[in-house]
């Protein structure tokens, strides 16, 4: 087998690292207001804004001190990668851009094209040895997996021309910051996640042996085919070949074996289990809108707030027990009503968006030759 690898300078439009951030949908950042000129009169004096940031420099040093003892590594061998690292307006640009807010009417036909289909089923017909592999050891079909590597890189075509270090540095040190009192703690919360993988990142080289600053990644430090974040790599990733290694970056039974093994690891991935399928609501239902994506409600307790599956489940369609949620969709025709199971809640693991989830599934289904039953809607017509 030979993967192109073509590393090209476009941003993937939805890297792993996005797992956490795909529902939030920073404004720019506003600028800081100037000390104004010694000629100008003084402006009414106003309340600076809160800031929790630490000066750059004493959160680095914190930060080498903090990494060196965690993981063994002697600071200045931290410090000397550090120096060389560059904080980025263009990733401080990108993270900044709104993300997945919109409409899965306009999401889908990013995703559910028929380039992408057609490059799934080829990629699909010239791998299927080494997936099946993987889907026999984990219950993780072949088509998901071909689905996955095609929304996050399209089959390894993009998978990040950022070098991690400086993509994770950025983040970790200047995360967009809007001064909204409202978001800080979010922006606080998200730069420390950057700091943990670019902690992690250190780790990750020290471990496999790589040097991390030759790495190159999505904006946000995604790795790879299939774009694992530095703490994803360490947890999930796996030796796929058993020559020992495990590499995400050019080695596609490593790579199979990894992201099969993450869905069944971090996403709880139930071998023949049901994913989504269409629901209908009564007419007397009143709204229903559960907190997140966790299959908490057996189908009786959906049944009798009246939402229903739109077809009746088989013996084909997924063993018992069954739990599921309720979530909707913007579709085309309007509101969209969808029972998500285990399987479904498992691909949010991977990114946490509705959208993303439906999306990799329709993509999965179209390269397998299924179709996607047709979901019912508000719209008054019946459509
Ligand atoms: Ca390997």
């Amino acid at each position: 087998m030979t993967p192109t690898h073509a590393r090209r300078a476009l941003i993937c439009a939805l890297p792993l690292a996005l797992v956490a951030c795909a529902t939030q949908t920073p404004p720019p950042p506003t600028p800081q207001p100037e000390t104004p000129a010694v000629t100008e009169p003084a402006p009414a004096p106003t309340p600076p804004p809160v800031s929790t940031a630490q000066p750059i420099e004493d959160a680095r040093a914190e930060f080498v001190r903090t990494t060196a003892a965690r993981y063994d590594i002697e600071p200045e061998t931290i410090e000397s990668v550090l120096a060389q690292a560059e904080i980025r307006d263009s990733i401080v640009n990108a993270m900044s851009r709104p993300a997945e807010a919109k409409p899965w009417s306009e999401y889908r036909p990013i995703f559910i094209s028929q380039a992408r289909i057609d490059g799934g089923r080829a990629f699909l017909a010239e791998h299927r040895e080494a997936l099946a592999k993987a889907e026999a050891n984990t219950g993780v079909p072949a088509e998901i997996i071909v689905a996955i590597l095609g929304v996050e890189t399209s089959y390894g075509g993009n998978m990040g021309s950022y070098p991690v270090v400086d993509a994770l540095y950025t983040l970790a040190f200047a995360y967009p910051r809007t001064n909204e009192p409202e978001k800080i703690a979010r922006e606080n919360q998200r730069e420390a996640f950057f700091r943990d993988e670019l902690a992690q990142v250190f780790a990750l080289g020290k471990e496999n042996d790589f040097d991390i600053t030759t790495l190159k990644g999505s904006y946000a430090g995604a790795m790879g085919w299939g774009q694992f974040m530095p703490s994803s790599y360490r947890d999930y990733a796996v030796d796929g070949d058993g020559d020992g290694k495990v590499d995400l970056f050019d080695n596609l039974d490593d790579v199979f074996a990894s992201v099969a093994n993450y869905f069944v690891k971090k996403g709880g991935w139930q071998r023949g289990g049901l994913v989504t399928v269409p629901a209908v609501r009564t007419d007397d239902a009143a709204d229903f809108d559960p907190d997140g994506l966790e299959p908490r409600y057996t189908l009786e307790q959906l049944a009798a707030r009246g939402y229903r599956p739109a077809a009746p489940l088989t013996a084909e369609t997924g063993s018992e027990p069954r739990q599921a949620t309720l979530f909707t969709l913007d579709g085309v025709n309007g509101k969209e009503y969808w029972l998500g199971f285990q399987n479904f809640y498992a691909i949010t693991r991977y990114n946490n968006s509705r959208h993303y989830a439906m999306a990799v599934y329709e993509l999965a289904e179209a390269i397998a030759g299924r179709e996607m039953p047709l979901a019912a809607t508000d719209d008054p017509s019946g459509a």
